[in-house]
Order: structure tokens, then C-alpha cells, then sequence
């Protein structure tokens, strides 16, 4: 038993207007402002959301959400933390029908990252997907969820033993010397054909999450995002370049909340077994710092 995909996140965010910007006018993703004061939503696909930005004044990741196959999962994976003696609740309908969701169980991972295990999302059957800018094609989500994230964690093994619990698997994937001397051991894991649906051990982070991954199913949209974030002279850290692991061509630039957004294309599915790398394809040059991604691939 497992989680299945990476289904959803909550960010907490202070600047709305440039987050709409970025997400849909950049990435091109659905922004729906229903109103509400507090937040507002961007999809990516048929589903009614994938994120929620909360306007809290944080500028951090505030939840994630990992979905399961149906109601029979997730009493599995209830008497599966139950026997691990992992304290989570049971949302309530309130909860529930505040994510679009079936059902759901909160929880925290071991480094206190707030983290949901659901079913059954709400999908929009009568409101199909309109991207927040022309695109050529559409996000690449389906069965692999809707990206990657580096996750803060404090204690690797800890880590690793709890997202196992969850049916995620993985490890070690690269061995990268860092300009200190010290030997960085980054481990990615899968819970799907994406070749990894998190990953961490890449350094002290200050927020949460350092950067989430998402893939276009077109070259040209990652194209016509990295000359709309070169034209408007945000922050890259990562030029262009393809990493070993995935494989896919990605760049990462800052999003308004001060951590990296990981624009992708072409990834391939992850491997059965193991391997490890000592640098990537090519590219991803290091540019601007600050942003924890100033490692060597
Ligand atoms: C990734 O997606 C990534 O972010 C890093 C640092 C290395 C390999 C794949
Ligand atoms: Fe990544």
C-alpha cells in the first residue's frame, strides 16, 4: 500500500498580485480567485486545485497533500501509522470539503512538515483547464502528480523511514563534492513513473521547501517561461541544463515568496534500480546565490 502521486500543496504567501503573475502569466498556470479573503487557488490540470496560496504573511510551503487510491487505502494507511505509533487525525468534513477532498488524514513528517494523506479530489468536469497564457500543451500530471519538491529534513534516516511508511521509495543518488570539501549525499524518492516526487540532504535550508519541480508536456512552453523570467530579470539560480537523475531540461528561478520554482520538460520515468552521479548532463550553471542551490552539478 501507497501513496500515489504528490496531489496537492499549500503555500502560505504575503504578495497575491505578483504570485498570480508569476504563477499564471509566467507559468502558465489557472489562477481562481473566488473572493475569499484569505486565498486563492491555481490549477494545473481538471482538478478543481492543486495549490492554495494562503495569504498569511508567510512566504514558506504550509502543507502537502499526498493522495491515495480510495477509502480502503486510507485505512490502510491509518492502521499503517497507528502501528508505527505516528500521531495523525482524522479531518473532519469541514476539512475536508475545505481541501476538495474525500477524506483525509493529517499528519507532520518527521522534521514537522504538515502533511495531508487524502482521497478523492475534487475534479471540475464543466471547467476545463484554461491555462493563465497561451500554451502550447498542458502541465504533465496524471498519474505522476504535479511535480517535485525539496523537502527540509533534519535526520536523512528518519526521513527516509517515514516516507517509506508511506510507500515511497529510493535513496542515495548523487555524490557531490561541495566547494568546501564536503561531500554532499542527496536522496530522491518515488512514489510513481516520476523520477522522484521528493528529495533532500542537499544542505541546511532555511524555509521548508527550497524549490518545487513542475514539467510542461512541450519544449516550447519551458521556452516561452524562461524568456518571460529573463524579460522581467527575476532571479535564476540554475541555468538551463539537464540532471542526471531525471533527466529532464529544467532552470530554476525565484518565485515571489523567495524560494525557487524548478520549470521542466522532457524527464524520463524513474529507473528500477539504483544508480548514483558525481555531476549533471550539462548545464545548470550556478547563478544568482542565496537560494540553497549553490552546489555544484
Ligand atoms: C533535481 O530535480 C534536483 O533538484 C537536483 C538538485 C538534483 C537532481 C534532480
Ligand atoms: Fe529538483
Amino acid at each position: 500500500m501507497s501513496v500515489v502521486e504528490l496531489g496537492y500543496m499549500g503555500l502560505s504567501v504575503s504578495d497575491a498580485d505578483a504570485w498570480k503573475t508569476y504563477a499564471g502569466e509566467i507559468a502558465g498556470m489557472q489562477v481562481v480567485d473566488r473572493g475569499e479573503k484569505d486565498r486563492f487557488y491555481l490549477r494545473m490540470d481538471e482538478w478543481s486545485r492543486r495549490f492554495t496560496l494562503h495569504l498569511d504573511g508567510g512566504d514558506d510551503l504550509k502543507y502537502l497533500g499526498w493522495r491515495v487510491a480510495g477509502p480502503r487505502e486510507l485505512d490502510d494507511m491509518a492502521r499503517t501509522l497507528e502501528a508505527a505509533n505516528h500521531e495523525f487525525e482524522i479531518a473532519d468534513n469541514a476539512e475536508c470539503e475545505e481541501r476538495g477532498v474525500l477524506a483525509m488524514l493529517k499528519l507532520l513528517d518527521p522534521s514537522g512538515n504538515p502533511t495531508e494523506i487524502f482521497h478523492g479530489p475534487e475534479v471540475s468536469v464543466s471547467e476545463p483547464f484554461h491555462p493563465g497564457r497561451p500554451m502550447y500543451g498542458r502541465f504533465l500530471t496524471g498519474d505522476q502528480g504535479i511535480g517535485h519538491l525539496i523537502l527540509r529534513q533534519h535526520d536523512n534516516e528518519k526521513a527516509i523511514a517515514f516516507y517509506e511508511m508511506l510507500g515511497l521509495r529510493g535513496g542515495v543518488e548523487y555524490k557531490l563534492t561541495l566547494p568546501n570539501g564536503m561531500l554532499a549525499q542527496p536522496i530522491f524518492m518515488s512514489c510513481n513513473a516520476r523520477q522522484h516526487s521528493i528529495a533532500f540532504g542537499l544542505g541546511p535550508m532555511e524555509k521548508r521547501v527550497n524549490h518545487f519541480m513542475f514539467e510542461y508536456t512541450h519544449l516550447d512552453d519551458l521556452g516561452l517561461a524562461h524568456d518571460e523570467i529573463r524579460k522581467r530579470q527575476i532571479d535564476v539560480a540554475l541555468q538551463l541544463g539537464k540532471h542526471s537523475n531525471d533527466q529532464a531540461l529544467t532552470f530554476y528561478a525565484a518565485n515571489p515568496s523567495g524560494w525557487l520554482w524548478e520549470f521542466g520538460w522532457g524527464a524520463r520515468e524513474v529507473l528500477r534500480n539504483s544508480e548514483y552521479y558525481r555531476e549533471d548532463i550539462f548545464g545548470h550553471g550556478n547563478e544568482a546565490t542565496g537560494y540553497g542551490m549553490d552546489v555544484p552539478l
